[in-house]
């Protein structure tokens, strides 16, 4: 109920501030505009501190996709982490396709900005028991060597999880960006899992992010 009253508080001030035109009411319509978006933002955050936030995201995707949008990913798929909404596909495509297919669903593909966001997704494939590969949106396309998060037009930050003597470029032709889980290694850890460059047209699994 408090959240529904926001959103109705920030819908009405909306159109408040639409509805002054004279030069003098600018600022008052500025005011307006963002406390309007604050209160948006607060009624997002309650609604995901009550523990809701699952839904809260798949009844905004399903406003966002339409009905005969064909391949879809199925928003019961989607696994929440303590860093977001997540899908973890075992369907394997080429960075372009992966990225268009959680594009297509409402998603991006992965982004990794923190050692907590970067354990968890570890740790959920290591549970998968595969040794596979799985695109991230990590990318240098356009300026070899500058790295950036293409779902988020952010320079990749100073944690990166790349072992040593990656990202190579091998053969000068590796531009994407993938976590590995190494599940044969004989540590048997989600730790023996790394991020490498490689080549963006081979077929791979995907992460997909929910982008608030
Ligand atoms: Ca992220
Ligand atoms: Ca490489």
């Amino acid at each position: 109920m408090k959240t529904m009253r926001l959103v109705w508080t920030s819908i009405i001030l909306f159109f408040l501030s639409a509805s002054l035109s004279s030069a003098r009411a600018d600022k008052v319509k500025s005011i307006l505009q963002h406390v309007a978006h604050d209160l948006n933002e607060l009624a997002a955050t309650i609604t995901r501190s009550n523990g809701s936030f699952r839904s809260y995201v798949i009844s905004n995707l399903q406003k966002k996709i339409k009905p005969g949008d064909l391949d879809v990913i199925a928003t019961n798929e989607l696994v929440e982490l303590e860093t977001g909404i997540y899908y973890i596909s075992e369907e394997k495509l080429n960075w372009y396709k992966a990225g268009q297919k959680c594009k297509a669903s409402g998603l991006d593909l992965a982004s990794i900005e923190t050692e907590l966001e970067n354990d968890q997704l570890k740790k959920t494939i290591f549970e998968s028991e595969t040794d596979e590969y799985y695109w991230l949106s990590g990318t240098d396309l356009g300026s070899e060597g500058q790295y950036y998060w293409a779902a988020t037009g952010q320079p990749m930050a100073e944690y990166r999880d790349f072992p040593l003597h990656q990202p190579d470029n091998y053969a000068d032709e590796e531009h994407c960006i993938h976590l590995r889980i190494n599940y044969n290694h004989k540590s048997r850890s989600p730790n023996e899992t790394y991020w490498n460059d490689y080549s963006c047209l081979v077929e791979t699994r995907f992460i997909c992010e929910y982008q608030h």
